[in-house]
């Protein structure tokens, strides 16, 4: 019930904006709920090897994300991708501090950080995108992470939030006004993108089907609600494509 009265909103309004302020088709990518056109961009997060069952970080069902993220991907004008890409020894890694273990917290120059097993080194294959992700025309991928004594789970900014990747102006200078979030891991690189997006002035969406989480010590239940606080918004992929 919930969902349907959601999509019915959603539907209505978009078609409302539609008809009143826009020539139809300019706001709606044909057959589609929501703006996929020249304004709207999908965001695609680290579905890489490292981050599906197999890998070095597994979120658990990740690989469920890419056909979802592969439909999406079809419905829009433009698709950015991210691709977490550590070097060796990186400051988030466990195994770069004597004694502590993967999943321990330690405190870094720019605050918190949790510690991660090595994961999605530079150039190896565990660091690569999925073998399934399927989306062609998708315009660019940016790599965050690379610097050894930092970590950025946004692909807007890494974590002294001061150092920016250049994915907003990117984005502003192409017009784009709404973002959809999609990929892994929902609670951390998802979230945090997601959030950065909306601080940053862009109407943004979590596609929530098309997300998997972490959930370390409830952190999926708390990310929901801090993007929700924020003015993010949580859709399904069928709000979108119907
Ligand atoms: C991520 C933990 C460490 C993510 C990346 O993509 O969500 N999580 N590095
Ligand atoms: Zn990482």
């Amino acid at each position: 019930m919930q969902t349907l009265d959601r999509r019915l909103f959603l539907r209505s309004g978009a078609l409302g904006l539609a008809a009143t302020a826009l020539p139809f088709g300019s706001l709606l990518a044909a057959g589609n709920k929501m703006n996929t056109g020249s304004s709207a961009a999908l965001i695609v997060v680290d579905v890489q090897n490292c981050f599906v069952p197999g890998g070095t970080l597994p979120v658990g069902k990740g690989d469920e994300v890419v056909p979802v993220i592969n439909r999406l991907g079809a419905a829009f004008a433009n698709v950015v991708m991210t691709q977490d890409w550590h070097t060796p020894g990186h400051a988030s890694f466990a195994s770069t501090y004597p004694g502590k273990k993967p999943f321990e917290m330690t405190k870094l120059a720019y605050g918190q950080q949790v510690l991660w097993p090595d994961h999605c080194v530079q150039g190896t294959e565990d660091a690569s995108l999925h073998k399934d992700l399927k989306i062609p025309h998708a315009q660019m991928i940016i790599r965050k992470g690379y610097h050894k004594d930092m970590d950025s789970y946004s692909a807007f900014e890494e974590a002294d939030h001061k150092s920016s990747t250049g994915l907003a102006g990117y984005l502003k200078q192409r017009g784009i006004k709404t973002v959809f979030v999609t990929g892994l891991a929902t609670d951390f690189c998802v979230a945090w993108t997601a959030m950065d997006a909306r601080k940053l002035g862009f109407e943004t969406y979590v596609v929530e089907d098309a997300t998997r989480g972490i959930d370390l010590n409830g952190s999926l239940a708390a990310a929901w609600k801090q993007m929700t606080a924020k003015g993010v918004k949580r859709v399904q992929s069928a709000d979108i494509l119907g």
